[in-house]
């Protein structure tokens, strides 16, 4: 049973939310740095505290608090959100669906026992709780286009094993207790100040690297590999959005959120638009390529739309137009 359990007092209706104080765990990953500076700009600098086991880049020590944090230590985190009077909690901590599948034992250990650990901790201080799940929690057995938000969930990754976990574990302590948990199914972000690291998703990422350093890019996807995919600040704002919707306005804790579905070739086509001496080839890896045929190509993200009133702002040739320009930014 969770640790301890208090509830935020009746007299207030919610925890306030026009001036949160948030820790994010996992800061380093792909997500945590574009979140910290979108938030910072709302909140201020220093209510937003970034954390994560790795050392930092010096750049990042310079935009605002960073604090070593390891999930899987309760004490360690239960400090930081007491000292640092934390009200919301967003945890990015886990290991991604290819590298889980390499590594099954730290991938459950990760994304299991540090969810526990978050939701006890969010339990015991009132927290405001986000965790993100993925296109990764359906299977085969899921309706594949679209995806709805409720369906079958069977998948076959330990990571998306895991977040079927954490959408389960999150809607019973917030029916139960009360714990104010929210969950975003992220599709494959494409971001280019950031890598991801181990996820199946990652060519949509390299392809862009590839097309301005040699031009040529191996895909380990099949040329018509249909995933959803969504623009890095598209996915913060979606998140910060969510984040601050009223609880009256959510009929759901754990929502699916869409931009955008491509294939490599397709993707590999809008860029020739800027590059036409673009090469692909295609050589599948088998992990990578069974996990992909495994999810949705399509997410249907009408009951975000809405609730809480989320849309998108960047489609396709926005995103590959944005890709190129700040990658070819971060070289000069
Ligand atoms: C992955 O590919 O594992 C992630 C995801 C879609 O959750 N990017």
């Amino acid at each position: 049973s969770p640790r301890q359990i208090n509830r935020w007092p009746s007299n207030e209706s919610e925890p306030p939310t026009d001036s949160p104080r948030v820790l994010i765990t996992g800061g380093l990953g792909q997500l945590g740095v574009g979140l910290a500076e979108m938030l910072r700009k709302q909140y201020g600098k220093e209510n937003i505290i970034l954390s994560d086991i790795r050392r930092p880049p010096a750049e990042v020590y310079n935009m605002g608090p960073f604090v070593y944090a390891d999930v899987l230590d309760y004490k360690n985190l239960r400090e930081l959100v007491v000292n640092n009077r934390i009200t919301w909690l967003v945890h990015y901590s886990a290991l991604l669906s290819a590298i889980g599948e390499a590594n099954v034992a730290l991938a459950r250990t990760i994304n299991i026992t540090g969810l526990h650990n978050v939701l006890d901790l969010a339990l015991e201080n009132c927290l405001r709780l986000f965790v993100p799940s993925t296109i990764g929690a359906f299977g085969p057995s899921s309706p594949r286009d679209p995806a709805p938000d409720l369906c079958i969930q069977r998948p076959r990754t330990i990571y998306g094993v895991s977040k079927v976990h954490a959408e389960l574990m999150g809607e019973y302590l917030h029916h139960k207790y009360g714990l104010d948990f929210r969950c975003l199914r992220y599709p494959g972000v494409v971001s280019a100040h950031t890598k991801p690291g181990g996820g199946t998703t990652d060519y949509a990422v390299q392809i862009f690297h590839d097309a301005l350093s040699t031009g040529h890019h191996e895909c380990y996807l099949r040329s018509n590999t249909r995933l959803p995919m969504m623009h890095i600040s598209d996915c913060h704002r979606a998140t910060i959005e969510f984040m601050q919707a009223p609880e009256s306005q959510l009929s759901l804790r754990t929502y699916n959120i869409a931009a955008m579905s491509f294939t490599p070739e397709e993707v590999a086509e809008e860029i020739r638009k800027h590059l036409p001496h673009l090469r692909v080839t295609y050589n599948p890896d088998t992990i990578r390529q069974t996990i992909a045929d495994s999810w949705p190509v399509r997410f249907d993200d009408s009951n975000a739309r809405q609730d809480w009133g989320w849309k998108p702002a960047y489609g396709l040739s926005e995103l590959v137009t944005d890709m190129l320009a700040s990658i070819r930014e971060q070289r000069t």
